[in-house]
């Protein structure tokens, strides 16, 4: 039984530790679950073999013994099912831990992704310019929704940290570079718990020291 998942061999500093294969290491971290990573060269996600796999030429997918699989939420809930630190046992806790994947890379993560574009590649066009208050003000509200569904409570479905709270702040992540999540004192406080987890530093440091061995060469 060995598991393999695809990242990239490099990536520009912007993206250390963004690339969404952390959130894949995270789940199989938490899940004790050992791995190796097919480290792919830019150009590799575009051949026939790998499209293949995942359809839109994008990283991670995870390989096990012939069975694939691609897109985040679907892998970190795959690998779920194998940890009851992601997933609870019982059905109705099972459910809302889904809930929470869903909503964070549905109801989150494309309006966070949409301000991060525009500020990070779009931002001296005249059409970003034009778009970026709405943007920013349509991201404020979901923001609002979450902190506001939150709470006080330490995680999202209340005392344990579940797959839902996992693929969460790894969007959050995507704002590092705004100040946006600190209009939330709850919220910044909560992703700085689940990235306190061993589990999380390790597949952080992993994803690095990928990047790191094409930095050294
Ligand atoms: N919805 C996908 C998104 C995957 C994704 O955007 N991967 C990025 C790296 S973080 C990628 O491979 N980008 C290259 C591309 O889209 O061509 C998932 O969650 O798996």
């Amino acid at each position: 039984m060995t598991i393999t998942i695809s990242a990239f061999a490099w990536v520009p500093d912007f993206a250390k530790g963004q690339v969404r294969d952390l959130r894949v290491r995270w789940a199989l971290e938490e899940a004790g679950l050992p791995y190796r990573a097919r480290l792919l060269e830019q150009g590799d996600q575009n051949d026939p073999e790998y499209r293949a796999l995942q359809p839109f030429g994008q990283v991670p997918i995870f390989e096990e013994d012939g069975f694939v699989l691609f897109e985040t939420g679907a892998i970190v809930l795959h690998i779920g099912e194998r940890s009851e630190v992601l997933l609870p046992p019982d059905p109705k806790g099972r459910a809302r831990a889904t809930q929470w994947v869903v909503a964070a890379l549905n109801s989150i993560e494309p309006f966070a992704l949409q301000v991060a574009l525009i500020d990070i590649f779009y931002k001296d066009e005249e059409w970003a310019k034009l778009r970026r208050p709405g943007a920013a003000d349509f991201l404020r509200r979901r923001l609002n929704g979450l902190s506001a569904a939150l709470g006080d409570k330490p995680y999202l479905d209340g005392d344990r940290f579940t797959a839902g709270d996992l693929i969460m702040t790894t969007v959050l992540r995507i704002l590092d570079y705004t100040p946006m999540l600190a209009e939330h004192g709850n919220l910044t406080a909560y992703k700085a718990r689940c990235e306190s987890r061993p589990a999380y530093g390790r597949a952080l440091a992993a994803q690095l020291a990928d990047f790191g061995k094409r930095d050294a060469a």
